[in-house]
């Protein structure tokens, strides 16, 4: 019988609730405050029709003020804000994918950086046309850095990695003028655009917003995906465990936060160092653990099974446990809170790159050359903090749940190979999950991402979401905080299968996978972009044609925007349950959940009511089975 328990958002919130105890002892703030501080929002913001793009402004639009000084209506302060939030997204995931290059790039066989996964090197190259016969691998990953760099700045072309679309999708955007040329010309275009006295018609920037979008999620993030894996290791199914729980009482915890991973991989490497362990026992601990939130949590549980103390609206809570000797973060999602927070207690808040500076951090900074000094710096600072602790302040919530996780798309394609009673496919194609599909045993894939957002109950939305399309015989691919939730609540806890329809219940039994799959960070989106393409290109369908759709319920982040717009772009029906400030504009929310269809084949739909963004999705992937008559 099941023995299947999940853990439930009353359990999590109660958890968070005796924290915020610990944390009124010694005056910290928490968000939860800070939203009553801040609420209720300014509502031009939340329209969008705020613009203070110039300085005779700023102008907001009121239905006696319909236009701004310049005569700018509606429409066009909303649009221009919409392109400004996506292209600040699409320059944060690209830049991320920019040092994943440089890391490449100062890739050596002696060197901190190696390459793990030469053969994906060696693939990529042919995919780009690149010689490979008699290279040596690290001359290879120096040319493919450069080559990628090149993606960046390059003054003519389309982005490389286009060409794994299906026919059809491709050309469709660039007679649209939505395929991404180099990646900081989109971003540099879309600030020019929104300038003052540039473009204030919501097509033109609907479309800029939708190609920004697509220098990230096919360009930067893609390249940032792809070379980590190459320097990493491409993931296959690994366990680890996920919630506060994984911090352990008697060793000396070090948390690591952000996005990339050169940082977390090369501190998890110390941390596992007999030398380092022996310091940590000398100076009282029993060992060391490295956990992880947001992002760069999804990139360590990926590829070596580092647990996942939680995720973005989390970050605080970690530091509240009073167990946590050090919170070291890179790129993006960190509360500058961390900082104050961290001085209620003994924690070393430690900053390491310059993109992401904060008062009250320690800033060790951190380089590709000198990698392997500044982690050994970093967690000896960690193992000789565990004496300050202070033990009246240390409570970690007895709360974790078990965790498969891993499921690069080589991964998914190998897992689901022996599914079918068909013949395993040799060269690894995408048709026994195909073939999942079309014969309803599972109904479709819905890719659940994004952060948590105070504006939503965190986690809730992500899970009850999951848990209804699992219950529906959909199989749900989850990246970034979404795939945290799931994992804390136990979705990614193979049993789990046991709260699943009976289709996609079979399907976990024969391939042993859990029913949500943990597909990475947020650059790991474009994973779940090659999936799709894939499945395409194996069905012989576009893109919009197969019963995928994509949702992000809690997001909060410029990223997310950005996300959206490539996976629209890509053909992808996308799911909001946070409106991106667009409600002050009829036109932008008729192009946004409309317009586009005819640009990429995908549009939006907005609705923050959680049980009707559920059926919402439903009735699409059904709608989409209907029309292929399966
Ligand atoms: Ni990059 S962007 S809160 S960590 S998913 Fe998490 Fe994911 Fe949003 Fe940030
Ligand atoms: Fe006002 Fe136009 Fe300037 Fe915006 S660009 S602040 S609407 S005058």
């Amino acid at each position: 019988m099941s023995e299947f328990k999940m853990t439930t958002v009353e359990e999590m919130e109660a958890a968070t609730n005796r924290l915020l105890e610990t944390g009124a002892k010694v005056g910290a703030d928490a968000w939860q405050f800070r939203v009553k501080n801040q609420t209720p929002h300014c509502k031009f913001g939340e329209q969008g029709v705020c613009c203070r793009i110039c300085a005779m402004g700023p102008c907001r639009i009121t239905p006696k003020a319909p236009r701004g000084i310049c005569g700018c209506d509606a429409h066009g302060i909303v649009g221009r804000n919409f392109l400004k939030f996506t292209a600040g997204g699409a320059a944060t995931h690209s830049d991320h994918g920019r040092e994943i290059c440089h890391t490449l790039y100062c890739a050596a066989e002696d060197g901190n950086y190696k390459v793990k996964d030469p053969e994906k090197l060696l693939r990529i190259a042919k995919e780009w046309g690149v010689e490979t016969e008699g290279k040596d691998i690290y001359d290879l990953a120096h040319e493919m850095a450069e080559i990628g760099l090149m993606e960046y700045g390059k003054p003519f072309g389309y982005q490389r990695f286009l060409d794994r679309m299906p026919e059809g999708q491709k050309e469709k955007l660039i007679e649209n003028e939505i395929a991404p040329r180099a990646i900081d010309r989109e971003v540099s275009t879309s600030l020019h655009m929104a300038h003052m006295g540039c473009s204030s018609l919501p097509e033109a920037l609907v479309k800029q917003s939708l190609r920004a979008g697509m220098a990230d999620g096919w360009g930067g993030s893609m390249m940032g995906t792809e070379f980590s894996d190459v320097l990493f290791g491409t993931p296959k199914p690994i366990d680890t465990e996920a919630n506060l729980g994984v911090m352990v009482a008697e060793n000396v915890n070090i948390v690591v936060h952000g996005h990339d991973p050169s940082l977390s991989e090369m501190i998890c490497e110390y941390a596992d160092s007999p030398e380092m362990i022996a310091y940590a026992k000398e100076m009282g601990a029993k060992g060391i653990t490295v956990s992880g939130v947001c992002c760069t949590s999804n990139e360590v549980a990926m590829r070596r099974g580092i647990p996942m103390a939680g995720n973005f609206l989390q970050q605080e809570n970690v530091v509240l446990t009073g167990a946590c000797e050090a919170i070291v973060v890179d790129v993006q999602c960190i509360f500058p809170a961390l900082g104050p927070l961290s001085k209620c207690f003994h924690t070393k808040f430690v900053t390491t790159s310059p993109i992401a500076q904060m008062p009250d951090s320690e800033f060790i900074r951190f380089n590709a050359e000198t990698a392997g000094e500044n982690a050994k710096a970093i967690v000896k600072m960690a193992i000789e903090n565990f004496k300050n602790r202070k033990p009246e302040l240390v409570h970690i919530p007895d709360m974790k749940a078990k965790a498969t996780v891993g499921y690069s798309v080589e991964a998914i394609v190998k897992t689901l190979d022996g599914v079918t009673n068909s013949q395993v496919d040799e060269t690894g194609t995408t048709k026994p999950l195909l073939e999942c599909i079309t014969s309803g045993v599972i109904r479709g894939a819905v890719a659940m991402v994004g952060c948590n957002n105070p504006k939503i109950r965190p986690d809730y939305a992500h899970i009850e979401l999951m848990k209804k399309l699992i219950a529906n015989d959909i199989v749900v691919i989850a990246s970034g905080c979404s795939a945290q939730a799931a994992a804390k609540a136990g979705l990614m806890d193979k049993s789990a299968k046991d709260i699943c329809g009976a289709g996609l219940k079979r399907v976990c039994e024969l391939a042993d996978i859990p029913p949500v799959l943990h597909m990475g960070s947020c650059v790991d989106i474009s994973r779940m972009m090659i999936l799709a393409a894939e499945l395409a290109k194996d069905s012989g369908l576009q893109i919009n044609q197969l019963p995928v759709v994509g949702c992000a319920p809690e997001w909060m982040s410029e990223k997310a925007v950005s996300i959206g717009n490539y996976v629209v772009g890509t053909g992808i029906d996308t799911f909001l349950g946070v409106d991106p400030y667009v409600s002050g504009s009829s036109e932008m929310c008729e192009l946004l959940t409309e317009g586009t269809r005819k640009w990429t084949g995908a549009a939006y739909t907005v609705e923050t009511d959680i049980e009707k963004l559920t059926d919402l999705m439903i009735e699409r992937i059904e709608e989409k089975r209907t029309a292929l008559g399966i």
